[in-house]
């Protein structure tokens, strides 16, 4: 685990040198609240409907915005109105995979101009080091207007069952991260990430990745297609700042019921892992 998990938001945003990190720490605090709802709905209604009741429940709204089949500008300016209400943040799981050309293409302009609203992108290192690079630099390019709201998580491992996100690929995504730590938030991840053979000559003393663990569920176990399920503790007690719930919340029976309970759970379980300073 790392060093910084034992540490309340509050002291990791203090003086948190990466910019979206300290936003991150500083609206779970306000909110008290960890929660990641993954809107995974497929129309612009259904989403903004979900981010508005969630809104008050949750620190960062995760979206898959190729699956909507109604995608406009509209949804653009609904989802940006809502993040500015109720303070969360939209985290768009693109999953970028490809050459540093192509992904800055993808990610900048487009038909879905993803730069231009969500603050938060992940990407496979897959390809190596130049997709971090290419991220990297459309997002602090002297015409991008909103370069320190941009960060990048590192999917360095995966929940599905199988997953090749393991050894040499996640300690290479430790490397990565360290090396474009003015971009790279943190991870996505099923644990903390420590320093496990990865180059530990590029570690700073003030290093503090946010980690986001998704797969969490209070009732399953997994799905039939290789999704496998933690519960909020135990993502959590294995270092997940923050839990990404998707079918657990938005299929519940009462969506917002279900968001108050994984909020409460997921902030419990912090507050033991800090020892309740
Ligand atoms: P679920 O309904 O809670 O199973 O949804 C999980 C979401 O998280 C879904 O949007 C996936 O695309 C996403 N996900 C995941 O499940 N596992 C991973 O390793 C990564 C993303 Br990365």
């Amino acid at each position: 685990m790392s060093s910084k998990s034992q540490l309340s938001y509050k002291a990791r945003a203090s003086n948190h040198p990466n910019v979206l990190a300290k936003k991150l720490f500083e609206i779970a605090e306000a909110k008290q609240t960890n929660v990641t709802v993954s809107a995974d709905v497929t129309t612009t209604k259904e989403l903004l409907d979900l981010a508005d009741r969630l809104g008050p429940y949750i620190a960062v709204i995760k979206t898959h915005i190729d699956i909507l089949s109604d995608f406009s500008d509209e949804t653009i300016t609904g989802l940006n109105a809502l993040a500015a209400k109720h303070n969360f943040l939209i985290f768009e799981d693109r999953k970028f995979i490809d050459i540093g050309n192509t992904v800055q293409k993808q990610y900048h302009n487009g038909t879905l101009r993803i730069s231009e609203w969500a603050h938060i992108i992940n990407c496979s290192i897959l390809p190596g080091e130049g997709i971090v690079e290419a991220l990297a630099q459309t997002a602090s390019a002297s015409d991008f207007p909103y370069g320190p709201e941009r960060g990048l998580l590192i999917l360095a491992e995966m929940t599905s069952k199988g997953s090749l996100a393991t050894g040499e690929y996640t300690k290479k995504s430790i490397d990565y991260a360290r090396k474009y730590k003015n971009f790279v938030t943190g991870f996505v991840s099923t644990r903390a990430l420590g320093d496990e053979q990865a180059d530990s000559s590029l570690a700073t003393e003030d290093e503090d990745f946010v980690v986001f663990t998704t797969g969490v569920n209070l009732s399953s176990k997994g799905d039939k297609l290789g999704q496998q399920y933690q519960t909020p503790q135990s993502a959590i007690g294995r270092g997940a700042d923050f839990i990404i719930a998707g079918r657990g919340i938005y299929a519940a029976p009462d969506p917002v019921d279900a968001a108050k309970q994984y909020q409460k759970q997921g902030w419990e379980a912090y507050l033991a892992r800090i020892g309740g300073q």
